[in-house]
């Protein structure tokens, strides 16, 4: 698998409950990505606490664990040539205020706090993240196959 093609991303509870799944997901299959995995399922705090484990000592900490786990969320993985990179230029900052116009989290964003989706920010980080979430089995090449064999 070429995990440089891939990347992770979480529609967050505020744009799920806003109904912006399907716009959101316009914006990523038209800008080239297609999707090689995807659920909606609702985080438990545990697992919440070890998603964003590296933000543990900073002061939003806590509310961004409240708010990741208010509500369910969307996770995908997606693939694209240079996804991570791709991905993160098609969200745009984490404050949606200084996010470019016509980035997603510029159009559908409420805040920093609730800024409508995820994007890895490593190659490292696309995969663990992803494997956090599915099952080899659930992860999806072009032409239907299973991209990662069991004993890769
Ligand atoms: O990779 P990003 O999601 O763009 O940003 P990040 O990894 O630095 O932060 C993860 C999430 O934590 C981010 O999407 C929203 C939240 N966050 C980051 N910085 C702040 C913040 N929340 C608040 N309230 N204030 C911040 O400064």
């Amino acid at each position: 698998m070429e995990s440089g093609n891939l990347t992770f991303t979480m529609i967050k509870p505020g744009a799920v409950s806003n109904e912006y799944i399907g716009p959101i997901l316009s914006k990523i299959t038209e800008a080239g990505f297609r999707i090689a995995a995807m659920k909606m399922i609702k985080l438990r705090t545990a697992q919440a606490e070890v998603f964003y484990g590296i933000h543990r000592d900073r002061p939003f900490f806590k509310s961004l664990v409240e708010f990741m786990t208010s509500g369910p969320i969307v996770v995908a993985v997606l693939e694209k040539e240079n996804a991570v990179e791709a991905y993160r230029a098609l969200i745009g900052n984490t404050n949606p205020e200084e996010a470019k116009s016509g980035t997603i989290r510029k159009l559908f964003a409420e805040s920093v706090s609730k800024n409508a989706v995820h994007g890895s920010d490593s190659d490292e980080n696309a995969l663990n993240e992803a494997m956090f979430f599915f099952s080899r089995s659930e992860i999806f090449t072009k032409d239907g196959e299973v991209m990662m064999a069991a004993n890769q």
